[in-house]
């Protein structure tokens, strides 16, 4: 058995985070199909693993038993620490990290995620619902290109798990309407992001939910 088990499905930017983390680092894992669209997220053995109800879920199988762990932003701390890869060397990058995980849990996914679910899966374009989550999730992509201007990475002078936060959904343009030439610094830093050894898309690091 793998070292760590990922419950994920590709089309999950959530999951993503966490499988690019694993792969990045080069970590044993292997993917557990989470059948979404069939519903098994509300399933009750799903909930009696997470509660939430939620994608990504993270089985650490140790010597000292099994560590299970959802949430993206926790998990990519977790394996940070763990691994020793991606993350803060000071207090002021490890608040800096933890600053734009929150902004990005909050804001950037969480609009982009739904606007994308509702355009690209539901086809629904014309709604009003998602006319104003496509705003928000411009609105957090401005806030991201700004900061990026004038520096190659988030929250430190190398990669972080706020970068891997942050691109979850950033690699589907077509499927969240957008294209990144009017957003030039998130653009050239998604180019960076596929440059690190490693680096792949969603389907190619995880089963599709379908
Ligand atoms: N904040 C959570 C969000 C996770 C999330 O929303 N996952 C989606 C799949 S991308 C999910 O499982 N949603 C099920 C639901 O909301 O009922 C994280 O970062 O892990």
């Amino acid at each position: 058995m793998a070292e760590f088990t990922l419950y994920c499905f590709s089309q999950s930017g959530n999951a993503y985070k966490a499988a690019l983390m694993l792969e990045l680092c080069g970590a044993d894992w292997q993917p557990r199909r989470v059948a979404f669209f069939g519903g098994e997220t509300r399933s009750p053995d799903y909930r009696a693993l997470n509660v939430m109800g939620e994608a990504p879920v993270l089985v650490h199988h140790r010597e000292d038993g099994d560590f299970t762990l959802s949430q993206s932003g926790a998990i990519l701390t977790y394996l940070a620490r763990r691994l020793g890869r991606f993350g803060h060397e000071t207090e002021a990058e490890e608040f800096e990290i933890l600053r734009w995980i929150l902004f990005d849990n909050h804001k950037l996914t969480s609009y982009t995620a739904t606007e994308r679910f509702m355009r690209h899966f539901q086809n629904k374009k014309d709604d009003p619902a998602a006319e104003f989550i496509y705003a928000r999730a411009k609105g957090a992509w401005k806030v991201l290109d700004a900061h990026l201007a004038g520096r190659d990475w988030v929250a430190a002078d190398r990669p972080t798990i706020a970068d891997i936060s942050l691109c979850g959904y950033l690699f589907w343009p077509q499927e969240i309407g957008v294209d990144w030439s009017a957003y030039p610094a998130i653009d050239a830093w998604l180019g960076r992001l596929k440059a690190l050894p490693g680096w792949a898309m969603p389907e190619k690091l995880m089963p599709s939910g379908q």
